[in-house]
């Protein structure tokens, strides 16, 4: 039996502080338009950003990507990961520390996700002036799963520390 999922549209955070961001940023782009079967991609500016956590790593560039695809959201997490690999990530087990490539699911459809592998939407995302402001970017109208407007999040959250980048 062929069991079916529904295309929905996902909302993907990148962030770089290790290594030539800038080039890994352009790379994970052409990986995620690459992935098969995703359709309506489209990717935020560039915003230069304070570490949030541990302070003694550099600053970090982060961004907003978003297509369509008929992956379960588990199997869209393997291929994400598989990219971060793929990008020379290396995970220590430390939390929050200094990284070549993460690659978050923020949104994924309208679906509210708690398992063990994880938790969507992104828990932090509300909070995160590097994830709020390209989202909006790229999404000004949009209304996350508990019902809050995207523009009424932003409006909490100062935009003090984070940098556009003007030329990608
Ligand atoms: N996981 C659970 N939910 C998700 C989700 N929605 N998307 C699990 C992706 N993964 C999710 O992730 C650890 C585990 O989280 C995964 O195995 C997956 O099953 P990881 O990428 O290995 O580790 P991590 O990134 O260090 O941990 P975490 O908790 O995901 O941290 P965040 O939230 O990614 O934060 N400051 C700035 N300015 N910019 C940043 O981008 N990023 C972080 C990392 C901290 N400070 C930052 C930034
Ligand atoms: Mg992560």
């Amino acid at each position: 039996m062929i069991s079916e999922v529904a295309r929905e549209r996902c909302y993907i955070g990148l962030g770089s502080n290790l290594g030539e961001s800038k080039d890994i940023l352009h790379s994970a782009v052409q990986a995620l338009k690459a992935i098969p079967d995703s359709e309506q991609f489209q990717i935020s500016s560039y915003y230069q950003s304070k570490p949030h956590g541990p302070q003694d790593q550099p600053d970090y560039l982060n961004a907003v990507a978003t297509f369509t695809i008929s992956l379960g959201a588990e199997a869209l997490l393997d291929v994400l990961q598989a990219i971060e690999n793929n990008h020379g990530r290396v995970r220590l087990g430390d939390q929050w520390s200094a990284r070549t490539l993460d690659l978050d699911i923020l949104l994924y459809g309208n679906h509210q996700i708690e398992t063990e592998r994880l938790t969507v939407p992104h828990p932090w995302m509300k909070q995160r002036e590097f994830v709020l402001h390209p989202l909006f970017e790229i999404a000004p109208d949009l209304k996350l799963p508990d019902g809050k407007m995207l523009i009424d999040c932003l409006r909490e959250v100062p935009a003090d520390t984070l940098q556009l980048l003007q030329s990608q």
